[in-house]
């Protein structure tokens, strides 16, 4: 079938929005029409050409929601007209990693999703006959996409699409970094690196555990409103501190953060992030994801000393267990998403969505099909 999509024809490009032909789903996959997709920095990241893995040309996009339209043979748990949330983070629930309650990285399609390719090693979108790459197996800037089923999660229908594709990625990976990684205790003093879409959503989840001290550091000033709006009790921005900002920080909080989150993706301040948490049990996590090439470094007696330095990728959460229960946090008004959705625009417009990135303005843009 013919589908509206926006390609990344080349890295370093603005995307181009056309009409691209999309196979039917095969065994084991689903049709989803896309009602709305968010644009998250991971998308970004990957268009910039700074993705290692990223793959040219294709299909990006991976914070989407929409309808279940088509299974294709063996589909079990989902059927036509369900509202789903496609997952970069599939649940296959039998892989060795699905099995280990320590980890959410189900590995059971990784390798041909790191390549562009559905599972069975081929890509079910192509332009003039030539195939096109998708991406975190997802896909979501094209109004129809095709997933395995274990890589989407059932929502309830009552959810707007055009605020709940947000909890494809960053609501969740923010408040799952926070329950899920971190596991921040009640009265717990917190330092958040980076108040974007994802920052903002560690600030709520850090407000929902009941954090004390909620620090807030970002170089753009206009995020103290932000940070404040959703739980912030504090905010640093670097470029107004006098002298380093980890001493700076270790003495706002009375030693250090219990727990610091790394949201940016820059790697000299995912070591400010360690550097600024609690000697002896201090944990910080990496949330950001940095160029190919970048590096982390501290001294090693930042460890030794008892710091703890983690990583998370969408927050910990098991996709078909995690996601429709955010759904309903969301629904019963628990968590907010609202608000962070500052521009909702078409998918003509969708080279608007990265500008207003670029320049910091608003926190999500999603576009709506
Ligand atoms: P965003 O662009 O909305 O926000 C980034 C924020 O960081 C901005 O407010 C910016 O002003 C701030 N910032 C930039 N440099 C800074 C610095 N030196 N010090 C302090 N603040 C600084 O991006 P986002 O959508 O929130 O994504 C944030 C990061 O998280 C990206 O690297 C993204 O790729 C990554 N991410 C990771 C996961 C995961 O599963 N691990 C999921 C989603 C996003
Ligand atoms: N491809 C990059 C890494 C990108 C990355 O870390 N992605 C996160 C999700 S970011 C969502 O906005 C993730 O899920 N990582 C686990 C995985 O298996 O990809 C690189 O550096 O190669
Ligand atoms: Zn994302
Ligand atoms: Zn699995």
């Amino acid at each position: 079938m013919d589908v509206r999509a926006a390609v990344a024809f080349e890295a370093g490009k603005p995307l181009e929005v056309t009409t691209v032909q999309l196979e039917g789903p095969k065994e084991g996959e689903v049709l989803v029409e896309v009602h709305a997709t968010g644009i998250c920095h991971t998308d970004e990241f990957t268009r910039s050409g700074a993705d290692p893995e990223g793959l040219f040309p294709a299909i990006l996009g991976h914070e989407g929601a929409g309808i279940v339209v088509d299974t294709g043979p063996g589909v079990t748990s989902v059927k036509k007209g369900d509202h789903v949330i496609p997952l970069y983070t599939p649940e296959c629930r039998e892989c060795e990693y699905c099995l280990n309650p320590k980890t959410n990285l189900c590995q059971k399609i990784r390798s041909t999703q790191g390549q562009g390719l559905m599972p069975d090693g081929t890509s079910r979108f192509s332009l003039d006959g030539k195939p096109l790459h998708h991406y975190m197996g997802t896909s979501t800037f094209s109004n129809y996409t095709v997933l395995p089923e274990i890589a989407v999660a059932k929502i309830r229908e009552d959810a707007p699409f055009d605020k709940v594709c947000y909890v494809g990625c960053g609501v969740t990976t923010g408040i799952g970094a926070v329950i899920n990684t971190a596991k921040v205790e009640p009265g717990a003093n917190c330092i958040v690196f980076g108040l974007g879409g994802i920052g903002l959503n560690v600030i709520q989840g850090l407000r929902l555990v009941g954090a004390n001290m909620i620090v807030g550091v970002d170089i753009n000033p206009a995020k103290k409103e932000w940070g404040e709006r959703f739980g912030m009790t504090h905010f640093v921005n670097p470029k107004e501190v006098e002298g380093d900002l980890v001493p700076y920080l270790v003495n706002l909080t009375g030693g250090g953060g219990d727990y610091t989150f790394d949201c940016t993706g820059n790697v000299d301040v995912m070591r400010a992030a360690l550097e600024s948490a609690h000697k002896g049990w201090g944990e910080s996590i990496i949330i950001g994801v940095a160029p190919a090439g970048a590096e982390i470094s501290t001294r090693p007696f930042q460890l030794v000393t008892g710091r703890v330095w983690k990583g998370t990728a969408f927050g910990g959460a098991r996709g078909r267990t995690d996601v429709p229960k955010i759904v309903d946090w969301y629904m019963d008004g628990k968590i907010e998403i609202d608000p962070m959705i500052t521009q909702t625009i078409a998918l003509d417009d969708i080279n608007k969505g990265f500008e207003l990135m670029h320049h910091g303005e608003g926190i999500r843009t999603v576009v709506t099909f």
